[in-house]
């Protein structure tokens, strides 16, 4: 009778047992799972900060290397001219600096016009005069240095900003032109 008591009670116990080690067992490979997908999601940003990088600098160094301001109309606001077209043609008719203020555009192309990305990626560009003293300073007018900002994004994703500063002076040091 006691010897029937005790196989009945350890076969039970072994039935909770067993049903603990299912609980752990899902608990542990759920757990697994999340840590390759974040895992898997931390390489995949990693590859698309390093992308982002580069588009981000490819642009910041074809605006820099346009003239500081248009050689035609020196006086005129930010952004370009009605002589450039930097949105509806293939290629982009730009001259100077600021003609990207307010740019943005994707997928990602050159200046030649030719795709460099999908069209999940995309940047905006900004453009502003900030006073030579403080360059974290936006100045209203014309102060002699521009600051050009890029940002590249994925999808909802900033995945790189790029900035640079751009002086009236670096055109006759750069080009040999007056500006
Ligand atoms: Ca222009």
């Amino acid at each position: 009778m006691n010897a029937r008591r005790d196989n009945s009670s350890r076969r039970g116990f072994t039935l909770i047992e067993a049903a603990l080690s299912l609980v752990i067992v899902s608990v542990v490979a759920v757990a697994g799972l999340n840590a390759v997908s974040v895992a898997r999601k931390s390489r995949t940003h990693a590859t698309e900060e390093v992308q982002g990088r580069m588009y981000a600098d490819g642009l910041l160094a074809e605006i820099v290397a346009k003239r500081y301001r248009d050689a035609a109309l020196p006086a005129s606001a930010l952004g370009p001219e009605a002589t450039d077209d930097i949105g509806s043609a293939a290629w982009r008719t730009v001259d100077d600096v600021d003609d990207y203020n307010g740019f943005a555009m994707s997928p990602m192309t050159d200046e030649g016009g030719n795709t460099l990305s999908s069209g999940s990626w995309g940047c905006n560009v900004t453009v502003e005069w900030v006073a030579a003293s403080n360059p974290g300073n936006v100045s209203a007018t014309e102060s002699g240095v521009k600051r050009i900002r890029v940002a590249v994004y994925k999808g909802n994703r900033v995945v790189a900003r790029a900035a640079a500063l751009r002086t009236l002076g670096t055109d006759t040091a750069m080009m040999g032109v007056t500006p």
